[in-house]
Order: structure tokens, then sequence, then C-alpha cells
């Protein structure tokens, strides 16, 4: 009796410690930009090395089935960070640099969440969240942003490199603004006299092939329009290491308590402008030297938690916003340049496509000594981060925090392959993936734009896709199949109407 007792105890205690580890982890969460499937060497590259990433997931756990929550970077961000799907709520599209913040201040989040559970939490690097609450004073403290949902220390990029403003925001504060040079940003009307792409083609680094024609920074055109703050703006062949040192400095920082970190890269996001020392390094142009660089960011990540002896106790998980594009408003090269590189891969389309290369990004996982090294097939959306980090602390997700976030803790750590059953795509529409199966409906468009393959649906009709037979959703198999189609189709409609997807799981 006894001795059963005690062995039972015994595997409890196993069990638990398996489950929720003695002290909880810290955790960096990486958010590249614009990485596709098959952007990197661990996903099938070879035009392009990523030797850093290749380590951690090969030393970690490789997900062939992770997908961002949109095709787009707000709406990814947005439910990353909240665990709700981005069309639950209005205005969650791509953002202006002068958006208000639409994340509201006290909702759950995750830094929220792990910051109870007793971390000490970071921000550094692309936010497009907005910020402030509808009319920001650049010249002033910049309320409510990063604090006010969870991040201790924030060092943001407020949109994207392409946006104005074109300076980094830190603790709230527009960092190295010199007050007698203050900052004005529009996105109606030109603001000062700087130089716009529109006026001043002959200005320009980099040629345009749309938009982006508004005020010149750094020789490179944007979107918006801004005037002062010299001193703050930014170098985008600097920013990289702008960044990662900042989120270095972070980690090595002397503390009690455990960290986390949401470390998202500018790169591989337009304008594409490497550091001198990646430029030509790859076998595909600029848009493959961003991608080395990107890979040598993530390794500084890896080398200062090696140097302090971290990798044991801190989850990695490495992932992208959305799929790939290569001309994305500026004349990098990028599509002349691919030499056969595949970016999405083997699947279909890229950024703003419903189609698998939209969202199913690379996903990887690493903790060394917790998580074995292997591959996952599990169906895991990066909107279950919060449900499933809060859980690694040992703590229940309270009331209301992450309707659409699941605990997939388990399948995160490689305990069990079990992931989603479902997952609803988005991009300005929805589509759903359940179990092998991919419905995408008939009135959608696919994609921000109709006809061109890449980016979008070329047809008006509903459509099926078989994955395990059709990964590269080639064959539309919607009309064989009208019970399947209707069986999607039904339940992406009732996730849709409901305000929590969890009853479906
Ligand atoms: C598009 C921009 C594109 C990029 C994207 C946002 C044009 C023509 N295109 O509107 O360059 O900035 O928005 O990308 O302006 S994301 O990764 O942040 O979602
Ligand atoms: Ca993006």
């Amino acid at each position: 009796m006894g001795i059963f007792f005690g062995f039972g105890l015994f595997l409890t205690q196993l069990a638990t410690q398996q489950a929720f580890p003695k002290s909880p982890p810290n955790i960096i969460v990486i958010l590249a930009d614009d990485i596709g499937y098959g952007d990197l060497g661990c996903y099938g590259a070879t035009r392009v090395k990523t030797p850093n990433l290749d380590r951690l997931a090969n030393t970690g756990l490789r997900f062939t089935d992770g997908h961002s929550a949109s095709s787009t970077c707000t709406p990814t961000r947005y439910a990353l960070l909240t665990g709700q799907y981005p069309w639950r709520k209005q205005g969650t599209g791509i953002l202006p640099g002068d958006a208000p913040l639409i994340i509201e201040p006290g909702r759950h989040t995750m830094p929220s969440l792990l910051q109870k559970a007793g971390y000490e939490t970071a921000c550094v690097g692309k936010w497009h969240l907005g910020l402030g609450n509808g009319s920001i004073d650049w010249n002033k403290p910049i309320t409510p942003g990063p604090k006010e949902i969870g991040f201790d220390y924030s060092f943001i990029i407020p949109a994207t490199g392409d946006r104005t403003p074109c300076v980094y925001v830190e603790n709230g504060k527009v960092a190295g603004l010199d007050p007698n040079d203050p900052i004005e940003v529009s996105y109606k009307q030109k603001v000062g006299n700087d130089p716009t792409g529109r006026e001043n083609p002959d200005l320009l680094k980099m040629k345009l092939t749309q938009g982006h024609d508004m005020t010149i920074v750094n020789g490179i055109s944007r979107i918006g329009y801004m005037s002062g703050g010299k001193s703050a703006r930014w170098i985008d062949e600097d920013m990289a290491d702008t960044i990662t040192q900042k989120a270095v400095q972070f980690i090595e920082k002397k503390r009690e308590k455990p960290f986390f970190l949401y470390f998202a890269t500018h790169d591989i996001h337009v304008p594409r402008v490497p550091h001198k020392r990646f430029v030509g390094t790859s076998e595909c142009g600029t848009r493959g030297d961003a991608i080395h660089q990107l890979d040598w960011s993530v390794g500084e990540v890896m080398k200062i938690l090696e140097a302090k002896g971290l990798t044991k106790n801190t989850l990695v998980i490495f992932s992208s916003d959305n799929g790939p594009v290569l001309d994305d408003g500026y004349a990098d090269g990028a599509v002349k340049d691919l030499n056969g590189h595949k970016p999405a891969g083997a699947l279909r389309g890229g950024k703003y496509s419903l189609y698998e290369g939209g969202h199913r990004v690379p996903f990887i996982a690493n903790w060394q000594g917790t998580i074995q090294p292997g591959v996952s097939s599990a169906l895991i959306c990066q909107m279950d981060l919060l449900a499933s980090l809060n859980s690694l602390t040992g703590h229940k997700l309270p009331e209301g925090a992450g309707p659409d976030s699941f605990d997939l803790s388990t399948a995160l750590t490689g305990k069990s392959a079990k992931g989603r059953t479902h997952l609803v795509s988005h991009t300005r529409e929805t589509g759903i993936r359940m179990g092998d199966w991919k419905f995408i409906p008939g009135t959608s468009l696919g994609g921000f734009k109709k006809g061109k393959a890449s980016k979008g649906k070329d047809s008006t009709k509903d459509e099926l896709y078989n994955l395990v037979d059709d990964l590269g959703e080639a064959k539309n198999i919607a009309e064989e199949n009208p019970g399947k189609t209707r069986e999607l189709k039904n339940i992406m409609e009732k996730i849709l109407s409901k305000p929590s997807s969890k009853e479906f799981n």
C-alpha cells in the first residue's frame, strides 16, 4: 500500500513537474516581420543562410503547422497580445503611425498576465498597435502605450519602418529628441519643409513602386509626413543593431524575477536597407541580406543567453507576423534577385493572402533541457501563446482573458502532438482550417487584391482544399465535396458569431 501510494505520489510529482516547472522560465517571443515559411534554412531555404535560426530549431521544436492570426501585421500583433481574433474588433487593420492604441488598458494581455505571475516584462522593436488616445503630441510623454497594457519597459518603432514618425519611443518618450526641434506628424497633409518622395524623387536612395511618397527621412520616403525631431530620427541601416542592443541589455540586466521579452524585429519589412556588413552576403539580393541580418539579431539573443547560462531556464519562441512579400512598395530588387529562392516554400500566396502562404509561418520553440529537439506537426497559432505561456507559469487564466487563445502548453513543449482542431484564417476576410481541410468562402477576395495569385484569390467560388494531399492549395475540390464545404462554412460562421471560440476545440 505504502509503496503504491509512494509510487503514485512520485508519478504525480513527475507529472506536475513536467507541466509546471519549479521555477517559471524566462520567456522571449521573437516576432520577425514578413518572414515566409520558406525563408529560413531550417524550413528548406538554400539561397539564404540562417545558421542561428537553424541552431534554434535544431536544439528546439520546429513546428510545421504554426500560424499567425492574420496575414498582415497589426491584426496578428493584436491577436498575439490579447489572445483574441482580430476580426472580432473593428479597427485592427494595418494602422497609420498616428493611430490611437487599439488594446484597451486594463484588459488582460500576454504581458499583463505575465506581470501578475511575477515577471518583469519588456517590449523591444516594432509596435504597430497605435499609441495615445487620438491626437498624439510626440513632444510630450505618450500615453497610453506599451506600459498601460503590461510592459514594464519599452523601446519601440511606433508603427513600421516605412511609416512616420521615424523615431524610437522609449518608455513613452521619443528617444534623443531635442526640445528645440519639436516633431509634428500628419497623415493628412504635408507638415514642415522636408522634401517628399513625390516632389523630390531625385533625392531618394531607393525608388518607389507603390505609395511611400511622402516625407523623405534618411533618403527614403515614407507613408505619412513628419517635420522636426532631426536628432531623434532613426538610421534604417542601424535599426537592427539598435533594437538588438536594447533586447540584449534587457536580458542581461540583473534581477530577482523571471523576465518576459517581446522582441519584434523590423527585419525583413520594407524599407529593406540592411547594415553594410550584410549587404551582398546572400544569394538573393537585398531581401536575402535582410534575412541574414535577422538571423544575426537572433544569434545575438542566443549568445547572451548562453553567456549568462540562461538557456536551460529560458523559453525562446520565434515566429513571423505574416507570410512573405517581395515588392512591398520600394524598388529593392526583391523580385529580380530571387534566384530560385522560394519565400513561401511550397505554399500558395504570401502576405495579404488567405492561402497558407499568408499565415503559415516559421514557428520554433526552444527551451534546452525541457523541450526535446524535434519537429511537431501540431496546428498552433501565435494567439495561443497567451494561454499557453500563462499556463507554463502555473497560473489559471482569469475569466474572459484570451477568448480565442487555447492552452497548448503541452504541444508547445513537445509533450503532446495534439494542437488545435481548427483555426480561422484572416486577412481582411476569413476562411477556416479544420483538420486536414481548408475553406475559403466564395464571397471573399482572399486578400487585398483580386486576381493576383501571390496576393489574393482569383475566383468568386467557394474553395476547399485538402492540405494533406494538396499543401499548395492548387486544386479546389469544393464542388466534389459539398458536405465538407458546408460543414466548414457552418463552423466558421458559428465561430464568427460567438464572443469566444473555446467551446469549439
Ligand atoms: C501597406 C504598404 C506596405 C506595408 C504594409 C504593412 C503601400 C503601397 N503598402 O499598405 O508597404 O507597409 O502596408 O505591412 O503603402 S505590415 O507588415 O506592417 O502589415
Ligand atoms: Ca508584417
